[in-house]
């Protein structure tokens, strides 16, 4: 079932109203800051699948090299046991890593429903119907929404088990008191027994992360700067393009790898009935991608309350996919 929120005019009210508000909200602070969850419009989503596909953006490689050749291993660290479950995927996208775990545990006659949460709907319709071409037996139930929403609605419609997973390293994508906070949320909407697959990103050669978000193609300042094509078109803003750079950062210490739009020029833009000023490279922070430590991911499983099930890295052991369980 897809909820389908984006066809309903009050919802659809409510999204614009709190995207024109976190926007404002960002563009009003200092530093100038705008949120990496909006960008996954369709445009967004399209670029973002070029991005997974660049030689450089090693991250998918790896946890597919995972979720393919170490399949068995995963389905033992995540299923509770011999009991039915809900299989829910925070941000599933095209799930095309976890796709290969779909088709091993329905093969193996492992009865589950599987549930993937995503903002982008359209993203979602895509999904269904490739999943329903693939994997016909396959029971599933599209939520589109926020993670926290979404997981508290899959707790009205239905008690078994969760198994929850959350690849990617989309925790990447918050900052560290946010991740911290996030694990706890997720912990807390969990019951005893449940379990979660986090994907994290290692840290490695500082050069090999640098060039994943700075490609020389220039897909990934094209996903930066569609968010400003987002704001001109859903929020009547006039952004010139030409006039915003991307610009990466990587710290090997921190693990912080952050994404900026840098103003080419003093100028004013407008947002609806909003005006902005920036001064000449003035900057505008895009994004965190947080690259971790194995204690840094051990200080995060303890903070938040859950157990250490087991782990799996893929053959670079570039990357991680970790089980807790509550
Ligand atoms: C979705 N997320 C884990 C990606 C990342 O690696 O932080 C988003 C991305 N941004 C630029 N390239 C990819």
């Amino acid at each position: 079932m897809n909820l389908q929120l984006n066809q309903c005019p009050k919802v659809e009210n409510h999204h614009v109203d709190s995207f024109r508000t976190d926007v404002l909200e960002g563009l009003k602070t200092t530093p100038k800051r705008l949120s990496s969850k909006y960008f996954y419009d369709k445009t967004g989503d399209r670029i973002f699948q070029e991005i997974m596909a660049m030689p450089e953006y090693y991250l998918t490689q790896c946890e597919l090299d995972i979720f393919k050749n170490k399949t068995t291993d995963l389905a033992h660290l995540i299923i509770p046991e011999n009991e039915p479950f809900d299989l829910i995927e925070l941000g599933a996208g095209d799930a095309m890593k976890s796709t290969f775990l779909l088709k091993h545990l329905v093969q193996k006659g492992i009865k589950f429903t599987y549930m993937p949460i995503d903002i982008s709907g359209n993203i979602l319709s895509i999904l269904k119907e490739k999943l329903s071409r693939e994997l016909p037996d396959l029971e599933i139930l599209a939520l589109e929404g926020e993670y926290f929403e979404m997981l508290q609605k899959t707790a009205s419609l239905s008690t078994r088990k969760k198994v929850i997973l959350f690849l990617g390293s989309n925790i990447g994508n918050m900052n560290p008191e946010e991740a911290e906070n996030f694990c706890q949320s997720l912990n807390q909407n969990l019951n005893s027994g449940d379990r979660v697959l986090v994907g994290f990103d290692l840290k490695k050669n500082p050069h090999t992360i640098l060039n994943a978000y700075n490609d020389r193609k220039g897909i990934t300042a094209a996903f930066n700067l569609n968010l400003l094509t987002r704001i001109n078109r859903e929020l009547d803003a006039d952004f010139d393009l030409k006039q915003f750079q991307h610009y990466q950062t990587y710290d090997p210490i921190s693990g912080s790898c952050k994404s900026y739009l840098v103003s080419l020029q003093k100028q004013t833009v407008k947002i609806g009935i909003d005006s902005i000023s920036f001064e000449e490279n003035e900057l505008i922070d895009m994004e965190i991608s947080q690259k971790f430590s194995e204690e840094r991911i051990e200080e995060l499983r303890v903070k938040s309350g859950f157990k250490r099930v087991g782990e799996t890295k893929d053959s670079k052991k570039w990357f991680v996919d970790t089980v807790w369980q509550v």
